[in-house]
C-alpha cells in the first residue's frame, strides 16, 4: 500500500536492520554469539529474552557518529514504506549513560542525519526521550533531566518503555512531572504484558496522553470508554504483538473493536526487523485482515497526524 504514513511508535535502536548491526560488530570487532539465528534474523524466545538481545545487539552502537549511520539506515528504510513523519524512542541509557553533556552529542549526531534524510527523502524525525522501566526510577529521573535539558523543536516528547511488569508507573512519576514542565509532551508502554489496570494506572499516575500499545484496554469497556472521552490515542503495534504472541493472529487482535468502539488508534511497527515487519506490511496485512479501505487508513493517518507531539507548522505538513 503506498499512502503516505505516520509513524508514531518506533524504538531507534529496534529499527536497526540485523546486517547494520553486523556490519558494525565486525568493524569494531565484536562478538555477538547468540544474538541472531542461523537464517540471519534476531534471536530471542520471548518478550524479556527480546530485551537482554535487543541490549547485546545494540551494544554495538557506541558513538555519536553510530548512531548518525543508524539514523540515516532507519529514515531510508521508513521513507521506502511511503513513511512521511516518524516518532522514534531515544533513551540517554544506551547515548552516553544518562551524561547530559554526552547525550548532546548524540542528539546533535541524529539531528544532523535526520536533517539530510528530510532533505534527501522528505521524511521528518522528531524525538521522545525515553526511561526504561526496568532500569529503575533513579535512572529514569536521570534521563527525565536529559530530556528537560534537551525539550525543544525536534525533542518532543518523553516516555517510558521496558518490561512493564516491573514496578509500578507511579514509581516514575516525579520523571513524567519533570518532563512535562519542561514542555514535553508524554506517552508510555503499557497494556501490552500488562492488563487493563496498567492502562488505568498509566492514564491516571503519569497523565499521559498517548499509550504504547494499550491494547488490552479492551478487557475493560469502562476503561475503553475513558479512553474515547479523554481522547486518548494508542500507539497499536499489531505485527509485534502478533510475533511476540500477545495475541494468536492478527484476527484475534483487538485493534478493530478498540476503533469501532471510537478509540483513537494508529499503526506502527515499534522494532520492524526484530519482528519481521514494515510499515507497507502491516497496512497490507490489516486490509486483508480486517477489510480496511483507504478511507479507513487515511482517518488513521489524520489520527496519528493531529497526535503527533510536533509543532503545529509541523503538522500543517503532514496533515
Ligand atoms: C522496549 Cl526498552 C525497549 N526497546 C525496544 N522495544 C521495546 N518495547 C518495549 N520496551
Ligand atoms: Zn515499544
Amino acid at each position: 500500500m503506498r499512502l503516505r504514513k505516520v509513524e508514531l511508535h518506533l524504538h531507534h535502536e529496534g529499527a536497526a536492520p540485523p546486517s547494520f548491526i553486523k556490519g558494525l560488530a565486525k568493524e569494531k570487532s565484536v562478538n555477538l554469539n547468540g544474538v541472531f539465528k542461523s537464517d540471519g534474523s534476531y534471536a530471542f524466545r520471548d518478550f524479556v529474552h527480546f530485551l537482554s538481545v535487543y541490549e547485546a545487539a545494540t551494544s554495538v552502537l557506541k558513538t555519536p557518529e553510530d548512531y548518525a549511520r543508524l539514523t540515516k539506515a532507519v529514515l531510508e528504510e521508513s521513507a521506502a514504506n511511503d513513511v512521511i513523519y516518524s516518532e522514534t524512542f531515544l533513551s540517554p541509557d544506551f547515548c552516553g549513560g544518562s551524561d547530559v553533556g554526552a547525550w548532546r552529542e548524540y542528539l546533535h549526531a541524529i539531528k544532523d542525519a535526520a536533517d539530510e534524510a528530510e532533505r534527501d527523502h522528505g521524511i521528518i524525525l522528531r524525538g521522545i526521550v525515553t526511561c526504561i522501566r526496568h532500569f529503575g526510577p533513579e535512572k529514569a529521573k536521570a534521563s527525565a533531566l536529559c530530556a528537560a535539558e534537551t525539550a525543544g523543536d525536534w525533542i518532543v516528547g518523553f516516555g517510558i518503555a521496558g518490561d512493564e511488569m516491573e514496578g509500578k508507573p507511579k514509581d516514575f512519576a516525579y520523571s513524567f512531572d519533570m518532563a512535562r514542565e519542561a514542555g514535553l509532551r508524554l506517552t508510555a508502554h503499557a497494556g501490552e504484558w500488562g492488563g487493563a489496570q496498567s492502562v488505568r494506572d498509566a492514564v491516571d499516575d503519569l497523565k499521559v496522553e498517548r499509550i504504547g500499545h494499550g491494547v488490552h484496554a479492551i478487557n475493560d469497556l469502562a476503561l475503553v470508554d475513558k479512553l474515547v472521552e479523554n481522547e486518548i490515542t494508542l500507539e497499536v503495534c499489531p505485527g509485534s504483538n502478533v510475533n511476540l504472541e500477545v495475541y494468536p493472529s492478527l484476527a484475534d487482535h483487538p485493534i478493530e473493536k478498540l476503533r469501532q468502539r471510537g478509540v483513537k488508534v494508529t499503526v506502527s511497527t515499534d522494532d520492524p526487523p526484530f519482528f519481521h515487519t514494515t510499515m507497507r506490511d502491516e497496512y497490507i496485512n490489516l486490509a486483508r485482515t480486517f477489510r480496511w479501505d483507504e478511507d479507513v487508513f487515511a482517518e488513521l493517518n489524520d489520527t496519528a497526524a493531529r497526535a503527533a507531539f510536533c509543532d503545529e507548522d509541523t503538522r500543517t505538513r503532514v496533515l
